[in-house]
């Protein structure tokens, strides 16, 4: 059924097919649109092709030094900006000698008009050498293309295949101009193929056991890949590789050395697990740890495939003795508020069940910036009858849904949050986190915490809005949600 929130056939007919409203009764429900170009007017919140590889995937490798070839602002916008910390522990049981190296640098090629007439080439190879010079700690240098790129054709490849033999260490091109997809998922897939077809094979690891895995899409976003490192370690399986949160270079060299495959964003990095399966016949296994249900169910199944059951189920004993208590004391303070989910892709589907299963919460709305049709299969697999579900929204359906939903709390990002506040809605970051890791047992508690910490914050409450609607102003105080 075609979510009618405003007049979508007169004003913007393309977003019609973006908005479902889950209804089980018509057989003639589809999932929304999706993967597609945003509605040129729209205000998205999506991000480009280059922040799907620099953003998402790349920069969380700890010992990597990375040169955007592009103007400046692409430079900045890629610096920084996401929360994955790292450890400075090195595979061979070294110190990486430089603290959050990830986060603390990056390198642009400033390209201006003159190199856009004349190409940017010299000056990228030039860059490159002064980066080696000035970060020789850096154990590989990785270079991307950017929208200028893209149109003014720079073969990176050449560069960096011919830098890679002057340096003698690895230097590796991605090339997804920001324009070149409809999402950062786009970047996702250039960053899995390129770092397949240039590392994986290239490296042998030091040692190997038998239950050696690769954790695949887990980007240590505010600590959650050392969550589920920590119930790994009790349980005796080793993150042979991880890609990439907390990563080096090297680990993903040797990826295919791994027994099990285990895919954790299943929009961002299964195809790289299918490419290891398909060449080196490591087999993979899709996992979700978020929320209680779900992280003690994933965890059986990995024990299961290494026979250590029992293991599995201490941990989850463990956990769960600790955490269910204050569970049951925050499910009386939230159940029945009303919540809408927004974030990129996966994590729409991996919050809906838990927040309603263990906080008796009611998610009203679900939305993503560029989930796949698998994707929105699994969204619609878990959540109840009357969910909207909607794709790639723009600020003012974002704001119709607020004002004619009126939720209690919202879980999106940066974009939206302020958006969020502005109409007088609590927030809660869930790409970056507020007070993470929010993965696993106890990070779910951490979630629950925020959410809480977020709703009852007495702010809400002095505030007063109007809302013009069809029936003219309506006046609402935030106290009337309590
Ligand atoms: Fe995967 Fe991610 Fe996500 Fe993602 Fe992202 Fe993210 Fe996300 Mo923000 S890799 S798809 S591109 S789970 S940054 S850690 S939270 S939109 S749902």
């Amino acid at each position: 059924m075609p979510y009618k929130l405003f007049d979508v056939d007169k004003d913007i007919p393309e977003r019609k097919k973006h908005t479902y409203v889950k209804d089980n009764a018509d057989p003639t429900e589809d999932i929304p649109a999706c993967n597609t170009k945003t509605v040129p007017g729209c205000m998205t919140e999506r991000g480009c092709a280059f922040a799907g590889v620099k953003g998402v995937i790349t920069g969380a490798i700890k010992d990597v030094a990375h040169v955007v070839h592009s103007p400046v602002g692409c430079t900045f916008y890629g610096y920084g900006s996401k929360r994955y910390p790292t450890s400075q522990d090195m595979p061979d049981g070294s110190k990486f000698p430089i603290e959050n190296f990830n986060l603390k640098y990056i390198v642009g090629t400033n390209l201006t008009e003159s190199d856009v007439v004349f190409g940017g080439m010299k000056k990228l190879r030039q860059t490159i050498l002064e980066t080696a010079k000035e970060f020789p700690e850096a154990n590989a240098i990785y270079t991307y293309s950017t929208c200028t790129v893209g149109l003014i054709g720079d073969d990176m490849d050449a560069v960096a295949k011919e830098l890679s033999e002057e340096l003698g260490k690895d230097v590796v091109a991605f090339n997804a101009p920001g324009f070149s997809g409809p999402t950062q998922s786009k970047g996702h897939h250039v960053a899995n193929h390129t770092l397949f077809d240039n590392l994986v094979g290239t490296r042998e690891p030091l040692e190997t056991t038998p239950y050696d895995v690769n954790l695949i899409g887990e980007y240590n976003i505010d600590g959650d890949l050392w969550v589920i490192k920590s119930y790994f370690d009790e349980m005796g399986i080793r993150i042979l590789s991880s890609f990439s949160g907390d990563s080096t270079h090297d680990e993903i060299c040797w990826m295919h050395r791994a027994k099990l495959s285990l895919v954790r964003c299943q929009r961002s990095a299964t195809y790289i697990a299918d490419l290891i399966e398909q060449k080196y016949g490591v087999p993979y296994m899709k996992v979700d740890f978020f929320g209680p249900r779900y992280c003690a169910e994933n965890l059986r199944a990995v024990g299961k495939y290494f026979g250590l059951e029992d293991k599995a189920e201490k941990v989850i004993e463990s956990r769960m003795k600790d955490i269910k208590p204050q569970l049951e004391f925050y499910k009386e303070k939230l159940k029945g508020k009303k919540v809408w989910v927004f974030s990129g892709g996966p994590k729409n589907w991996h919050f809906p069940r838990p927040l309603e299963e263990e906080l008796g919460m009611e998610v009203i709305a679900v939305s993503t910036m560029f989930e796949h049709e698998d994707g929105y299969e699994k969204i619609k697999e878990r959540v109840d009858e009357g969910t909207i579900i909607f794709d790639d929204p723009n600020s003012l359906e974002m704001e119709e849904i607020i004002e004619k939903y009126k939720p209690d709390l919202m879980l999106s990002g940066i974009k939206e949050k302020y958006l969020a506040h502005k109409m007088g809605v609590p927030c809660i970051l869930i790409h970056s986190y507020e007070n993470g890791p929010y993965i696993g047992f106890e990070g779910f508690l951490n979630l629950t915490k925020d959410i809480y910490a977020a709703v009852y914050n007495p702010v809400w409450n002095m505030l007063e809005f109007e809302y013009e609607t069809e029936g003219g102003i309506e006046e609402m105080s935030m106290e009337e949600t309590e």
